[in-house]
């Protein structure tokens, strides 16, 4: 059997304990591959990462393979073809005696995570390793991770599947379609409410959406405001954050790099930006994108972006650029 070596970080917490199953039933790297799994948590619970251990060994998949703990990415890193970071400091938490509330405490609280890992994974993962960032402020942490890293064979991308999957949802409920109906759903930007999901260049039925739909209010207004805000809506009804839904996004993620991308759709995550669209060159930034036959991830180019799409992308280049501003003795 083929084998693959995935590292998970936060593995403990609720998107941990959601994304480690479907990691290693077969479901996300198919049914002849082994799965390796390390996972690493802060040295406070790691013990508790046993417990997930036994669990995915009771789960019977023949697909599982080794399932090794650990508090020190140095260790975990080595000779790793993906990385999840999931873990990261929660904004509210009280650190020394402070409530971690600002935005720039919280940028650099995790950015100083985020170094070591880049370090970690640009030293010890191997030359073609993709890692994935979960953990907020992903597109900052990312970045930083990038440039610790400082590796360019291995890819970093921040996650935007999540709000991509929401986007498509509130169009096949509104348009009452299959969410299969939906395609080339792009989020520009940010991982935060400044993202910006297009409807002019996703697809129904190989339409513009946008035309498709032919109620630009319900876009403008609705849409963009239940999309950008549907994390909040969320944790207010369920009292705690997106976990199913984040860990599947995670593994689309993974699985949309698994194989060439077919030539009628795209997929949604932040990678470093190349200057595409005018966005400033180094800002982990959320684009339309697809793999080729060996895994490669490029941006697709020369989409039309009207003024109204533009003036949302220039408000979530802001955010970054002032992100990277918060962290830039990190870089
Ligand atoms: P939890 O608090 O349940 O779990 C986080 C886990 O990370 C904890 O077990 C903690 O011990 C661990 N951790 C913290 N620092 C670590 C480190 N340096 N190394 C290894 N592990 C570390 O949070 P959960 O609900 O699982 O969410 C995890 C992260 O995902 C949060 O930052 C959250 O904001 C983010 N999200 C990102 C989303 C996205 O679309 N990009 C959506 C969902 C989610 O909100």
């Amino acid at each position: 059997m083929k084998e693959v070596n995935v590292l998970v970080t936060g593995a403990a917490g609720q998107i941990g304990y959601a994304l480690l199953t479907r990691l290693a039933s077969g479901e996300t790297f198919g049914s002849d591959v082994k799965v390796n799994l390390n996972l690493v948590e802060v040295p406070q619970v790691v013990s508790r990462l046993e417990g997930s251990r036994m669990e995915l060994e009771d789960c019977g998949f023949n697909t599982l393979g080794t399932v090794k703990n650990f508090s020190d990415m140095n260790e975990a890193s080595g000779d790793v073809d993906w990385a999840l970071l999931v873990g990261s400091i929660p904004r509210g938490i009280t650190i020394n005696g402070k409530k971690i509330e600002e935005r720039a405490d919280l940028l650099k609280i995790n950015g100083g995570i985020f170094t070591e890992q880049g370090k970690a994974l640009g030293e010890n993962a191997k030359a073609d390793a993709k890692i994935l960032v979960v953990g907020n402020p992903a597109n900052t942490n990312a970045l930083i991770g990038c440039t610790h890293g400082n590796n360019e064979s291995q890819t970093w991308m921040a996650m935007t599947a999540l709000d991509a999957n929401r986007a498509k949802a509130q169009v096949a409920n509104k348009c009452n379609l299959e969410i299969s109906d939906i395609k080339k759903m792009t989020i520009w930007g940010n991982h935060s409410p400044t993202m910006y999901p297009d409807l002019d260049n996703a697809e129904i039925k190989g339409e513009s959406a946008s035309g498709w739909i032919n109620d630009q209010n319900w876009i403008e207004s609705d849409f963009l405001r239940i999309v950008q805000q549907r994390g909040k809506a969320i944790i207010d009804a369920r009292g705690a954050s997106s976990a199913t839904s984040a860990a599947n996004a995670a593994i689309d993620t993974v699985k949309a790099t698994l194989s060439e991308t077919p030539a009628d759709d795209w997929f949604s995550a932040a990678v470093l930006s190349d200057g595409s669209y005018n966005v400033p060159e180094g800002l982990i930034f959320g684009f339309p994108l697809k793999a080729d036959a060996n895994g490669k991830v490029s941006i697709v180019q020369d989409l039309p972006i009207s003024d109204y799409a533009q003036e949302k992308i220039d408000l979530t280049t802001q955010e970054l650029l002032d992100e990277k501003n918060d962290i830039k003795d990190l870089l």
